[in-house]
Protein backbone atom coordinates (compact mmCIF):
# COMPACT_ATOMS: atom_id res chain seq x y z
CA UNK A 1 0.00 0.00 0.00
CA UNK A 2 1.11 3.47 -0.61
CA UNK A 3 0.26 5.11 2.21
CA UNK A 4 3.26 3.22 4.11
CA UNK A 5 4.69 4.06 6.28
CA UNK A 6 2.19 4.91 8.97
CA UNK A 7 2.12 6.03 12.56
CA UNK A 8 -1.45 6.48 14.64
CA UNK A 9 -2.21 6.95 18.04
CA UNK A 10 -4.98 8.22 20.69
CA UNK A 11 -5.91 11.91 21.07
CA UNK A 12 -4.24 14.72 19.33
CA UNK A 13 -1.32 14.12 20.79
CA UNK A 14 0.56 15.43 17.91
CA UNK A 15 3.98 16.22 19.34
CA UNK A 16 3.99 12.41 19.84
CA UNK A 17 3.12 11.49 16.39
CA UNK A 18 5.23 13.51 14.83
CA UNK A 19 8.59 12.09 17.20
CA UNK A 20 7.35 8.67 15.89
CA UNK A 21 7.18 9.47 12.16
CA UNK A 22 10.63 10.94 12.52
CA UNK A 23 12.18 8.02 14.16
CA UNK A 24 11.00 5.76 10.88
CA UNK A 25 12.36 8.77 8.49
CA UNK A 26 15.12 8.91 10.15
CA UNK A 27 16.24 4.60 9.42
CA UNK A 28 14.35 3.88 12.95
CA UNK A 29 12.54 1.10 13.52
CA UNK A 30 8.95 0.78 14.06
CA UNK A 31 9.48 0.02 17.66
CA UNK A 32 11.64 3.17 17.72
CA UNK A 33 8.94 5.44 16.43
CA UNK A 34 6.32 3.81 19.06
CA UNK A 35 9.14 4.47 22.34
CA UNK A 36 10.43 7.95 21.03
CA UNK A 37 6.53 8.82 20.33
CA UNK A 38 5.11 7.86 23.64
CA UNK A 39 8.16 8.93 25.67
CA UNK A 40 7.70 12.48 23.69
CA UNK A 41 4.12 12.04 25.72
CA UNK A 42 5.86 11.24 28.68
CA UNK A 43 7.82 14.13 28.45
CA UNK A 44 5.51 16.88 27.25
CA UNK A 45 2.89 14.95 30.33
CA UNK A 46 0.09 15.23 27.72
CA UNK A 47 -2.79 15.78 29.21
CA UNK A 48 -1.93 15.26 32.34
CA UNK A 49 -2.70 11.79 31.90
CA UNK A 50 0.69 10.06 30.67
CA UNK A 51 3.64 10.77 32.23
CA UNK A 52 5.29 12.34 35.72
CA UNK A 53 3.09 14.58 37.95
CA UNK A 54 -0.57 13.54 36.77
CA UNK A 55 -3.20 11.30 37.89
CA UNK A 56 -2.28 10.86 41.42
CA UNK A 57 -3.35 7.75 43.59
CA UNK A 58 -4.92 7.58 47.15
CA UNK A 59 -1.95 8.38 48.77
CA UNK A 60 -0.88 11.13 46.34
CA UNK A 61 1.35 9.02 44.21
CA UNK A 62 1.73 9.49 40.35
CA UNK A 63 2.59 5.37 39.36
CA UNK A 64 2.89 4.71 35.36
CA UNK A 65 2.24 1.60 33.41
CA UNK A 66 3.30 1.50 30.05
CA UNK A 67 3.86 -1.94 27.17
CA UNK A 68 5.49 -2.21 24.06
CA UNK A 69 4.93 -5.34 21.48
CA UNK A 70 7.06 -6.37 18.46
CA UNK A 71 4.32 -7.58 16.19
CA UNK A 72 7.30 -9.60 14.16
CA UNK A 73 8.62 -11.73 17.32
CA UNK A 74 5.13 -11.50 19.08
CA UNK A 75 7.61 -9.50 22.50
CA UNK A 76 6.43 -8.05 25.13
CA UNK A 77 7.67 -5.36 27.52
CA UNK A 78 5.66 -3.68 30.48
CA UNK A 79 5.68 -2.36 33.31
CA UNK A 80 3.03 -1.58 35.78
CA UNK A 81 2.97 0.56 39.23
CA UNK A 82 5.95 1.79 37.80
CA UNK A 83 7.28 4.24 40.74
CA UNK A 84 10.12 7.31 40.22
CA UNK A 85 10.86 6.19 36.68
CA UNK A 86 9.47 9.21 34.28
CA UNK A 87 10.22 6.90 30.98
CA UNK A 88 7.91 4.59 31.76
CA UNK A 89 8.23 3.39 27.74
CA UNK A 90 11.89 3.13 28.33
CA UNK A 91 11.39 0.49 30.55
CA UNK A 92 8.97 -1.56 29.19
CA UNK A 93 11.57 -1.38 25.92
CA UNK A 94 14.06 -2.68 28.24
CA UNK A 95 12.19 -6.01 30.00
CA UNK A 96 11.39 -6.71 26.11
CA UNK A 97 15.08 -6.66 25.00
CA UNK A 98 16.73 -7.43 28.25
CA UNK A 99 15.09 -10.06 30.14
CA UNK A 100 12.75 -13.32 29.32
CA UNK A 101 9.89 -11.90 30.94
CA UNK A 102 6.81 -9.63 30.08
CA UNK A 103 5.51 -7.61 32.57
CA UNK A 104 7.22 -6.20 35.49
CA UNK A 105 5.52 -4.43 38.80
CA UNK A 106 5.47 -1.72 41.43
CA UNK A 107 8.46 -1.14 43.48
CA UNK A 108 10.45 -4.18 41.69
CA UNK A 109 9.84 -2.80 38.44
CA UNK A 110 11.44 0.87 39.25
CA UNK A 111 14.46 -0.81 41.42
CA UNK A 112 15.12 -2.89 38.00
CA UNK A 113 14.93 0.42 35.84
CA UNK A 114 17.50 1.60 38.54
CA UNK A 115 19.45 -1.07 37.53
CA UNK A 116 19.38 -0.73 33.88
CA UNK A 117 20.58 2.69 33.87
CA UNK A 118 16.82 4.99 34.67
CA UNK A 119 17.11 7.88 36.61
CA UNK A 120 14.85 7.74 40.00
CA UNK A 121 13.17 10.90 40.44
CA UNK A 122 10.28 12.00 42.53
CA UNK A 123 7.14 11.75 39.98
CA UNK A 124 5.06 14.34 42.35
CA UNK A 125 4.80 17.84 40.87
CA UNK A 126 2.89 20.90 42.31
CA UNK A 127 -0.34 20.36 40.37
CA UNK A 128 -0.60 16.73 41.27
CA UNK A 129 0.08 17.61 45.40
CA UNK A 130 -3.04 20.07 44.49
CA UNK A 131 -5.16 17.44 42.83
CA UNK A 132 -4.62 15.37 45.75
CA UNK A 133 -5.09 18.05 48.51
CA UNK A 134 -8.46 19.18 46.78
CA UNK A 135 -9.52 15.43 46.75
CA UNK A 136 -8.66 15.10 50.71
CA UNK A 137 -10.48 18.33 51.40
CA UNK A 138 -13.36 17.25 49.36
CA UNK A 139 -13.83 14.20 51.53
CA UNK A 140 -11.56 12.11 49.26
CA UNK A 141 -14.49 11.65 47.04
CA UNK A 142 -14.57 10.89 44.35
CA UNK A 143 -12.97 7.35 44.59
CA UNK A 144 -12.89 4.09 43.10
CA UNK A 145 -14.43 1.95 46.25
CA UNK A 146 -17.51 0.46 46.35
CA UNK A 147 -19.49 -1.56 49.58
CA UNK A 148 -16.36 0.28 52.18
CA UNK A 149 -16.59 2.56 54.91
CA UNK A 150 -13.68 4.84 55.68
CA UNK A 151 -12.29 5.09 59.02
CA UNK A 152 -14.40 8.52 60.28
CA UNK A 153 -11.32 10.01 62.54
CA UNK A 154 -9.21 9.99 59.44
CA UNK A 155 -10.41 12.29 56.45
CA UNK A 156 -10.86 9.11 54.31
CA UNK A 157 -9.20 5.51 54.90
CA UNK A 158 -7.98 3.34 56.35
CA UNK A 159 -11.41 1.50 54.41
CA UNK A 160 -13.19 -1.43 55.97
CA UNK A 161 -15.25 -3.69 53.70
CA UNK A 162 -19.03 -3.36 54.59
CA UNK A 163 -20.71 -6.05 53.01
CA UNK A 164 -24.44 -4.63 53.38
CA UNK A 165 -24.19 -1.10 51.92
CA UNK A 166 -23.98 -1.52 47.76
CA UNK A 167 -23.10 1.81 47.10
CA UNK A 168 -20.96 2.37 43.68
CA UNK A 169 -19.55 6.38 43.92
CA UNK A 170 -17.69 5.57 40.99
CA UNK A 171 -20.98 6.51 38.66
CA UNK A 172 -21.00 9.97 39.35
CA UNK A 173 -17.50 10.49 37.99
CA UNK A 174 -17.62 8.45 35.37
CA UNK A 175 -17.81 11.21 32.93
CA UNK A 176 -15.27 12.96 34.08
CA UNK A 177 -12.20 11.93 31.51
CA UNK A 178 -9.47 11.79 33.64
CA UNK A 179 -7.64 10.05 31.79
CA UNK A 180 -6.33 9.82 28.38
CA UNK A 181 -3.26 7.54 27.88
CA UNK A 182 -1.27 7.70 24.56
CA UNK A 183 -1.40 4.19 22.28
CA UNK A 184 0.23 4.20 19.28
CA UNK A 185 1.08 1.87 16.10
CA UNK A 186 3.41 1.78 13.85
CA UNK A 187 3.93 0.20 10.42
CA UNK A 188 7.21 0.68 8.08
CA UNK A 189 7.00 0.08 4.31
CA UNK A 190 7.96 -3.72 4.81
CA UNK A 191 5.12 -4.72 6.80
CA UNK A 192 6.41 -4.91 10.55
CA UNK A 193 4.33 -3.75 13.09
CA UNK A 194 4.61 -2.31 16.37
CA UNK A 195 2.37 -1.45 19.02
CA UNK A 196 2.75 0.64 22.51
CA UNK A 197 0.98 2.36 25.13
CA UNK A 198 1.85 4.62 28.48
CA UNK A 199 -0.22 6.54 30.79
CA UNK A 200 -0.38 7.32 34.56
CA UNK A 201 -3.69 5.59 34.93
CA UNK A 202 -6.50 7.03 37.06
CA UNK A 203 -6.80 9.73 39.61
CA UNK A 204 -7.32 8.83 42.59
CA UNK A 205 -6.93 5.04 41.96
CA UNK A 206 -6.51 2.76 44.60
CA UNK A 207 -2.96 1.96 45.20
CA UNK A 208 -1.33 -0.74 43.32
CA UNK A 209 -4.01 -0.29 40.69
CA UNK A 210 -3.02 -1.34 37.15
CA UNK A 211 -5.56 -0.59 34.60
CA UNK A 212 -5.14 -1.89 30.89
CA UNK A 213 -2.57 -0.06 29.05
CA UNK A 214 0.41 -2.31 29.84
CA UNK A 215 -1.78 -5.79 29.60
CA UNK A 216 -1.10 -7.19 26.27
CA UNK A 217 -4.42 -7.23 24.21
CA UNK A 218 -6.08 -5.14 26.38
CA UNK A 219 -4.03 -1.61 25.82
CA UNK A 220 -2.46 -2.72 22.36
CA UNK A 221 -1.55 -5.62 20.33
CA UNK A 222 0.51 -5.96 17.80
CA UNK A 223 0.65 -9.06 14.95
CA UNK A 224 3.16 -8.39 11.77
CA UNK A 225 1.03 -10.94 10.15
CA UNK A 226 -2.67 -8.82 10.73
CA UNK A 227 -1.58 -5.42 11.82
CA UNK A 228 -2.12 -3.41 15.23
CA UNK A 229 -4.73 -2.16 17.78
CA UNK A 230 -4.39 -0.22 20.97
CA UNK A 231 -7.33 1.76 23.55
CA UNK A 232 -7.80 3.98 25.93
CA UNK A 233 -10.28 5.01 28.48
CA UNK A 234 -11.72 3.28 31.33
CA UNK A 235 -9.47 -0.07 31.68
CA UNK A 236 -10.43 -1.39 34.81
CA UNK A 237 -13.76 -2.44 32.04
CA UNK A 238 -11.73 -2.24 28.65
CA UNK A 239 -9.50 -4.89 29.99
CA UNK A 240 -11.93 -7.44 30.82
CA UNK A 241 -12.51 -7.86 27.06
CA UNK A 242 -8.95 -7.48 25.45
CA UNK A 243 -10.28 -5.19 22.93
CA UNK A 244 -6.83 -5.17 21.37
CA UNK A 245 -6.31 -8.46 20.71
CA UNK A 246 -9.74 -8.87 19.29
CA UNK A 247 -9.48 -5.46 16.67
CA UNK A 248 -6.65 -7.29 15.23
CA UNK A 249 -7.61 -11.23 14.97
CA UNK A 250 -10.87 -9.44 13.14
CA UNK A 251 -8.27 -7.68 10.90
CA UNK A 252 -6.77 -10.76 10.34
CA UNK A 253 -10.31 -12.49 9.45
CA UNK A 254 -10.53 -9.63 6.93
CA UNK A 255 -12.69 -7.16 8.77
CA UNK A 256 -11.91 -3.76 7.94
CA UNK A 257 -9.74 -1.61 10.41
CA UNK A 258 -12.93 0.37 10.76
CA UNK A 259 -15.48 -2.53 11.26
CA UNK A 260 -13.03 -4.26 13.69
CA UNK A 261 -12.49 -1.46 16.39
CA UNK A 262 -16.59 -1.47 16.18
CA UNK A 263 -17.19 -4.83 16.90
CA UNK A 264 -14.39 -4.48 19.52
CA UNK A 265 -16.05 -1.22 21.23
CA UNK A 266 -19.55 -3.47 20.52
CA UNK A 267 -18.24 -6.24 22.31
CA UNK A 268 -17.97 -4.05 25.47
CA UNK A 269 -21.38 -1.90 25.34
CA UNK A 270 -22.75 -5.15 25.45
CA UNK A 271 -22.20 -5.07 28.66
CA UNK A 272 -20.92 -1.68 29.95
CA UNK A 273 -23.33 0.82 28.06
CA UNK A 274 -21.83 3.95 29.40
CA UNK A 275 -18.18 2.93 29.62
CA UNK A 276 -15.83 5.42 28.19
CA UNK A 277 -13.27 4.26 25.77
CA UNK A 278 -12.02 4.19 22.13
CA UNK A 279 -9.30 1.96 20.19
CA UNK A 280 -7.59 2.47 17.21
CA UNK A 281 -6.29 0.10 15.10
CA UNK A 282 -4.64 -0.15 11.23
CA UNK A 283 -3.74 -3.16 9.30
CA UNK A 284 -0.63 -4.12 7.56
CA UNK A 285 -1.62 -3.08 4.16
CA UNK A 286 -2.17 1.22 5.86
CA UNK A 287 -5.58 0.87 6.19
CA UNK A 288 -6.49 2.33 9.06
CA UNK A 289 -9.91 3.04 11.61
CA UNK A 290 -11.37 4.28 14.85
CA UNK A 291 -14.04 3.66 16.97
CA UNK A 292 -15.29 4.94 20.42
CA UNK A 293 -18.55 4.47 22.48
CA UNK A 294 -20.84 7.32 23.19
CA UNK A 295 -21.16 8.11 26.49
CA UNK A 296 -22.52 11.33 28.38
CA UNK A 297 -19.96 13.90 27.71
CA UNK A 298 -18.22 11.83 25.09
CA UNK A 299 -19.78 11.90 20.87
CA UNK A 300 -15.98 11.66 19.22
CA UNK A 301 -12.89 11.11 19.21
CA UNK A 302 -9.70 12.47 18.58
CA UNK A 303 -6.63 10.82 17.29
CA UNK A 304 -3.52 11.31 15.15
CA UNK A 305 -2.41 9.94 11.78
CA UNK A 306 1.28 10.17 10.34
CA UNK A 307 1.23 8.51 6.99
CA UNK A 308 2.99 9.15 3.45
CA UNK A 309 0.61 10.64 2.26
CA UNK A 310 0.48 13.68 4.65
CA UNK A 311 4.35 14.38 6.10
CA UNK A 312 2.51 16.41 8.74
CA UNK A 313 0.69 14.49 11.38
CA UNK A 314 -3.53 14.49 10.48
CA UNK A 315 -6.16 15.31 13.30
CA UNK A 316 -8.60 12.56 12.27
CA UNK A 317 -11.79 12.18 14.19
CA UNK A 318 -14.53 9.54 14.61
CA UNK A 319 -17.90 9.58 15.46
CA UNK A 320 -18.63 7.77 18.74
CA UNK A 321 -21.59 4.92 18.33
C1 LIG B 1 -6.30 3.25 32.36
N1 LIG B 1 -6.77 3.08 30.01
O1 LIG B 1 -5.36 3.21 33.13
C2 LIG B 1 -6.07 3.83 31.02
C3 LIG B 1 -6.51 5.24 31.03
C4 LIG B 1 -6.85 5.76 29.69
O2 LIG B 1 -7.77 7.35 28.37
O3 LIG B 1 -6.66 5.18 28.68
N2 LIG B 1 -7.41 6.86 29.53
O4 LIG B 1 -7.42 2.84 32.63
Amino acid sequence: HTSLPLVINTWPFKNATAAAWSALQSGGSVLDAVEKGCARCEMEQCDGSVGYGGSPDESGETTLDAMIMNGDTIEVGAVADLRRIKNAIGVARAVMEHTDHTLLVGESASVFAENMGFIAEDLTTNKSVNIFSQWLKGNCQPNYRKNVFPDPSKSCGPYKPRATVKQNIRAQHANTRSHDTIGMVALDQDGHVAAGTSTNGLTHKVPGRVGDSPIVGAGAYADSSAGGAAATGDGDIMMRFLPSYLAVELMRAGADPSAACKTAISRIKKHYSEFFGAIICANTSGHYGAACNKAPGFSQFHYMVSDSESDVPLLKSVDCF
